[in-house]
């Protein structure tokens, strides 16, 4: 069938690329780490067996640089790339390049990438396998006419999306018909800006929606399951800080009724390797797929920990031609995970913070788990994401996760940088948050309930 995969070369930096590396060895796998200049004492290239410089600290010119990659992977003649999540992970362009020079990208098909990376065509390919989206428009909108017509018939509060956008970015919510002129124009001109394609879609606006994601593995043979959900809806301005699994409001009727719909559309579409189902519920109990990421993702861990399922294996397992180890049936979720994004900001206004690691304590104890790529004396590069470790907690029950997630940030020390460790503690010990009844509206009501709006 496949081929075995002796060596791998790792796309990316950071906490996942020695996320990555530590499957690998596990796996017996030989690893190369590429680097920009910037990250020349980076961990990710001490712990992998061989390291290429790809370019200066910029990522267009080093991380984000296929030529550079693709040379790297030549000479140190790796049998696939693993490009983690970011950078060139959901580039269909840097998919068909690796298949090309035939080395095995670690994901799905190009034109799978290609297909979800069009928020549009995405919507409508889920539509046709079944999957539940919310009404609104099945082409890019072209004119204010037929913006009207849409609205009208789905009725306002509406939301208009860039097509080429996702996380977020160039959204618009549109209450009124008076107002959707000018935020339509808006919309397109920001998504002109941000994305070089001004396409813009309409969707029903839900007003206090939970971010639920389930994670799915599908093997090149047409076998596919899912891992259960993801609770994302604690973010800031669409990024998210913690995450966990699973949410505290999806029963198992619902995890398995999500699960069948996220499992019957990757059998639909062809899909193969891990991927995710972003999904909006509503307070009535509602799901609406809002996209597909074609990555592994910063939050697999608590996936990983509820599941004792190592996604990065299946990945490489997957990419090797291999059937899935397990049936739907042989998955079972066993207690409850969190995991904090810690970032290094200043948490009164997430500001980044980087600069030189002059201490630094990484907790441990029953139910720990550390991804970072930091130690004592690394510099945080300014050039990158400030996200420098993510702090994970497993637990039988969310009760106990949540005392172990606050012993674990309590005894987690990094000093010279500002990092956004205090930020979490304050939510583990919100009400709103133990009580596991929020939405993605949860850090504006929790910053507007802090004195002077901002006590953290
Ligand atoms: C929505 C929505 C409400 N209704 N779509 C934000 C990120 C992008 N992927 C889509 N997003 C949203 N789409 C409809 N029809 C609310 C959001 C949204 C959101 C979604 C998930 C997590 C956090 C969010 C914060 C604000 C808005």
């Amino acid at each position: 069938m496949g081929r075995k995969i002796r060596k791998i070369l790792i796309a990316n930096r950071g906490e996942i690329a020695c996320r990555i590396i530590w499957t690998c060895k596990e796996m017996g796998i030989k690893t190369v780490a590429v680097h920009s200049e910037a990250d020349k004492d980076a961990l990710h290239v001490r712990f992998a067996d061989e390291a290429v410089c790809i370019g200066p600290a910029p990522s267009a010119q080093s991380y984000l640089n296929i030529p550079a990659i693709i040379s790297a992977a030549e000479i140190t003649n790796v049998d696939a790339i693993h490009p983690g999540y970011g950078f060139l992970a959901e580039s269909e362009v840097f998919a068909k390049v690796c298949e090309d020079c035939n080395i095995k990208f670690i994901g799905p098909r190009p034109e799978v990438i290609k297909i979800m990376g069009d928020k549009v065509e995405a919507r409508n390919t889920m539509k046709s396998a079944g999957v539940p989206i919310l009404p609104g428009s099945s082409d890019p909108v072209k004119s204010i006419e037929e913006a009207t017509e849409i609205a009208r018939k789905i009725g306002f509060p509406i939301i208009i999306k860039a097509a080429a956008g996702g996380g977020g970015r160039g959204m618009r919510i549109v209450r009124k018909e008076e107002e959707l002129k000018s935020s339509l124009e808006l919309a397109q001109s920001e998504a002109r800006a941000a994305f070089k394609n001004d396409a813009v879609y309409i969707e029903k606006y839900i007003e206090r929606p939970r971010h639920i994601e389930i994670q799915v593995l599908a093997d090149e043979h047409g076998n596919v399951v899912h891992l259960g959900e993801r609770e994302c809806s604690i973010q800031r301005r669409h990024q998210k800080l913690l995450e966990e699994a699973p949410s505290p409001v999806v029963t198992p009727e619902l995890r398995e009724e999500m699960g069948r719909v996220a499992v019957k559309a990757c059998k639909e579409i062809g899909y193969s390797s891990a991927g995710t189902f972003e999904f909006l519920l509503d307070e009535d109990g509602s799901f609406y797929f809002m996209e597909m990421n074609t990555r592994i993702q910063v939050e697999h861990p608590v996936t990983e920990m509820v599941t004792l399922i190592d996604i990065v294996r299946n990945q490489i397992n997957i990419a090797e031609g291999e059937k899935l180890a397990f049936e739907q049936k042989d998955i079972q979720l066993f207690g409850h995970s969190i995991e904090c994004r810690i970032n290094a900001e200043d948490p009164e206004n997430f500001t980044p913070s980087p600069g030189k690691i002059t201490g630094l304590n990484i907790p441990g104890g029953p139910g720990v788990r550390v991804d970072t790529a930091i130690y004592s004396g690394y510099v945080v590069p300014p050039y990158y994401d400030s996200m420098i470790a993510k702090l994970i907690v497993h637990a039988r029950s969310r009760e106990l996760a949540i005392a172990r997630m606050r012993r674990a940030l309590e005894a987690m020390v990094v000093e010279g940088i500002k990092t956004t460790i205090p930020l979490h503690l304050k939510i583990m010990n919100d009400e709103r948050f133990q009580s596991g009844n929020f939405s993605t509206k949860f850090m504006e009501e929790f910053s507007n309930n802090k004195v002077a709006g901002k006590s953290f």
